[in-house]
């Protein structure tokens, strides 16, 4: 199985080329609901350590529906299948221009989410428009165990999310396992609670808004991803659901450019453009670096060819 391995601002993308599961020809949400009911063995191997690691996010080429699409992606991490994942966007543009089967231009991608833009501005630099997003609860209160009542919004942005703004806990490296533990502790209560969209989907990751030292940074964030690992990048859906936060509480005009940085300091630029649906478009620019191509090797006889499960 060849592979090829970006990160985007620090977060990691594998972009799997050949030797995926068949997952038919449906559409692309019928193929993600194959992928995770049918295909868990195959994710755990390609992301889970040893052969992967934590925060690792794989993006399964697939034909594209429509013959203008320059592909067709599933992403997924370690616990879910995803909707849609701009920082592996963002890696899988870079990929693509890296094999010579994308140029700098305007290119159509689609995922189980919707089919998006990326305009490749240089060999390292995407801008990615996104499916629209929008906020549909805006100050939910949750009781979490050990926190107390926790209030933010939920918004979608190609994943569910719960944006707490501000930070219960300074948004810094040094709290990277107080950040984690009170993410998932959210979550889960959320999960327990009944809060999420609107015909129930659970929330799947979990934001804390934070302030940066630099001026030119608008803000910081944390966001905790389905399987636990935290963002090393801004994260592209999060960025997205945050804009509709953003815009509907009239803190950010259309055409406005702020700067996102993660909790490790990368940056994406971002802006958006009214919907058509109530929601927004929003705009993500970041940069990817290609790091390996490689063969994976699944040894019939190696104890852990499908990864280490505890
Ligand atoms: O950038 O949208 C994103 C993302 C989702 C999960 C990890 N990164």
């Amino acid at each position: 199985m060849h592979v090829i391995d970006s990160h985007t601002g620090g977060e990691p993308t594998r972009v799997i080329l050949d030797g995926g599961p068949d997952l038919g020809s449906g559409s692309l949400v019928e193929r993600a609901q194959i992928l995770a009911a049918e295909h868990q063995e195959f994710c755990n191997s390609i992301l889970l350590e040893p052969r992967g690691h934590p925060a690792m996010v794989g993006a399964l080429l697939v034909n594209a529906t429509d013959p203008e699409s320059a592909t067709g992606v599933i992403y997924f991490d370690a616990d879910a299948v995803l909707g849609m994942c701009g920082h592996g966007t963002i890696g899988l543009a870079v990929t693509l221009a890296h094999l010579g089967r994308i140029d700098i231009g305007t290119h159509q991608i689609e995922t189980p989410a919707g089919k998006i833009e990326v305009q490749l501005l240089d060999a390292n630099t995407v801008e990615v428009t996104n499916i629209e997003s929008r906020r549909v609860r805006e100050a939910v209160s949750v009781e979490v165990s050990g926190l107390g009542t926790i209030t933010g919004d939920v918004a979608y942005g190609g994943n569910w999310f719960f944006i707490v703004d501000p930070s219960p806990i300074p948004v810094l490296p040094t709290n990277l396992r107080a950040l984690t533990d009170a993410t998932i502790a959210i979550r889960e209560a959320t999960i327990k609670q009944g809060i999420g969209g609107e015909e129930g989907q659970p929330i799947d990751h979990v934001v804390f808004q934070g302030s940066s030292t630099n001026a030119d940074v608008h803000s910081r964030n944390f966001v905790l991803c389905p399987d636990n690992s935290y963002d090393r990048s801004p994260c592209g859906t999060a960025s997205s659901a945050r804009l509709a936060c953003l815009a509907a509480d009239g803190r950010l005009l259309p055409g406005d450019i702020i700067i996102q940085e993660s909790v490790i300091g990368s940056p994406y630029r971002l802006s958006y453009q009214p919907g058509i649906k109530g929601g927004i478009i929003p705009t993500i620019t970041g940069q990817a670096f290609v790091m390996a191509e490689c063969t994976l090797i699944f040894d019939e006889c190696d104890p852990y060819k499908n990864g280490i499960i505890l």
